[in-house]
């Protein structure tokens, strides 16, 4: 009797504790969200595929205070991907000059370089998507999809909480 209470509440302590300040394996925790960067290139839209598969997705910079622990993350780790190029969720796919999220969301803080988004300029108007680059300084440009680049995925707390990839202990 008293060892099987003993059990479940050591059970729940565990899933207490690990909905509440652990990230998945390979992702490091920042204010509401777990980041990642896998050391696998691809076009942005694989990209967002690439985060999809680690039940995250690609990075959504909602204020400076992300955009400053995002910028410091990679100029502690940049040397370690070839090139340095980064995709980040921003996209004006849909309608040109619209930019939004992949996941829809409307975007409301930005931190464009100068004279971007360019949309490639007046004779390719074909750049839309948002990258981070070692070599523009973390700046924000519009590239072409099509490029390769490593994807910044992030997971939002409340979407580890809320579970879907990590069942938990078995009962
Ligand atoms: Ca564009
Ligand atoms: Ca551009």
């Amino acid at each position: 009797m008293a060892s099987t209470v003993n059990c479940g509440f050591v059970l729940l302590l565990v899933t207490f504790v690990g909905v509440n300040s652990e990230c998945p394996d390979g992702f490091i925790k920042h204010g509401a969200s777990c980041y990642t960067i896998p050391h696998v290139k691809s076009d942005w839209s694989q990209a967002t595929v690439v985060c999809k598969e680690m039940n995250s997705h690609l990075l959504e910079i909602e204020d400076a205070a992300e955009e400053s622990f995002i910028r410091g993350f990679l100029s502690l780790h940049w040397r370690t991907y070839s090139p340095a190029l980064f995709w980040v969720g921003g996209n004006d796919i849909l309608e040109e000059g619209y930019w939004e999220w992949a996941s829809g969301k409307t975007m409301t803080y930005t931190n464009w370089d100068d004279g971007e988004p360019s949309n490639g300029g007046s004779d390719d108007n074909n750049e839309h998507c948002l990258a981070m680059d070692q070599d523009a300084a973390w700046k924000w440009h519009d590239q072409e999809c099509e490029e390769t680049r490593y994807a910044i995925c992030e997971i939002p707390i409340t979407a580890v909480i809320g579970g879907g990839g990590n069942p938990g202990p078995i009962g």
